[in-house]
């Protein structure tokens, strides 16, 4: 766990991502989520324990930031269609400056750019971590030879990978169960597993299923958008997300009480 420590509750942590708007667009967002304003105090306020987004929201809005900031240092589009590859935008000395305390990094396994990606994530690694910073590895499976992104091989060889290139902390999509999500998490030795929200799920409670199931299955926390300021009410699926990531409460207990 070692630089992930500072981050964790319990051993247990709750980030908060925000980086959907280079990565897929402002059609996730309304009128209030698109404000970075509305997001973070959502981050200051609901018990999170890191803000992930990236470099230009870091710039001009880290001053209203009261948690930790995580800066993602690589970014794509999702305009351009063919084999998935990011590259690195901030540099880890503009990430501290920006008062980042953890970088984040996407690689695309599986791409046919992914030689890029792990070449350039190897660099960075080294140089966050000669600053005393966690890195955080956004690992998804992705590209024409990726046949299913979620299934349990691909995701444990995602988790697996993110040990073996030097992560602190693997970001990773639900296998859809506790079983297959436990070899996930196995697969990636000392390294604490975070699952990644995917889109907003049609309720509250299967979302918090996916939550749970993952952390049953062994997962440190999670890193997750727009289930959080997506909701018609974030504050309160933030306060069940402390008490179900945290305080372990039981899913059951949850969402009789809820
Ligand atoms: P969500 O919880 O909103 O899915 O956010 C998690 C995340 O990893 C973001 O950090 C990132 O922008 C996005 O998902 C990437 O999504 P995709 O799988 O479409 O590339």
């Amino acid at each position: 766990m070692g630089r992930m420590n500072r981050f964790m509750r319990n051993g247990r942590a709750i980030i908060l991502a925000y980086d959907q708007g280079i990565e897929h667009g402002p059609t996730d967002f309304d009128d209030r989520n698109v404000d970075p304003k509305y997001v973070i105090d959502i981050a200051n306020k609901g018990g999170f324990d890191a803000f992930a987004c990236q470099k230009g929201v870091a710039e001009k809005y880290h001053e209203i930031l009261e948690i930790p900031l995580l800066v993602k240092l690589n970014a794509k589009t999702n305009i351009f269609v063919g084999e998935p590859v990011a590259k690195q935008l901030c540099s880890v000395d503009y990430a501290i400056k920006l008062g980042a305390s953890a970088i984040g990094y996407t690689i695309y396994i599986g791409s046919e750019h992914e030689s890029e990606m792990i070449s350039e994530f190897g660099r960075i690694e080294e140089q966050a971590h000669d600053a005393g910073l966690a890195v955080v590895l956004w690992v998804y499976p992705r590209g024409e030879y990726v046949k299913n992104d979620t299934a349990k091989e691909m995701v444990a060889y995602a988790a697996r990978s993110a040990l073996e290139f030097g992560a602190d902390a693997a970001k990773v999509k639900y296998t859809g169960d506790k079983e297959s999500f436990s070899w996930v998490v196995k697969s990636a030795g000392s390294v604490p597993v975070f699952m990644a929200g995917g889109k907003k799920t049609k309720d509250e409670a299967e979302f918090l299923s996916h939550v749970s199931g993952a952390m049953d299955a062994g997962a440190s926390g999670i890193a997750v958008g727009r289930n959080v300021w997506q909701s018609d009410d974030p504050f309160r699926t933030s306060r069940l997300l402390n008490e179900l990531i945290i305080e372990r409460k039981s899913l059951d207990k949850l969402l009789k009480t809820a």
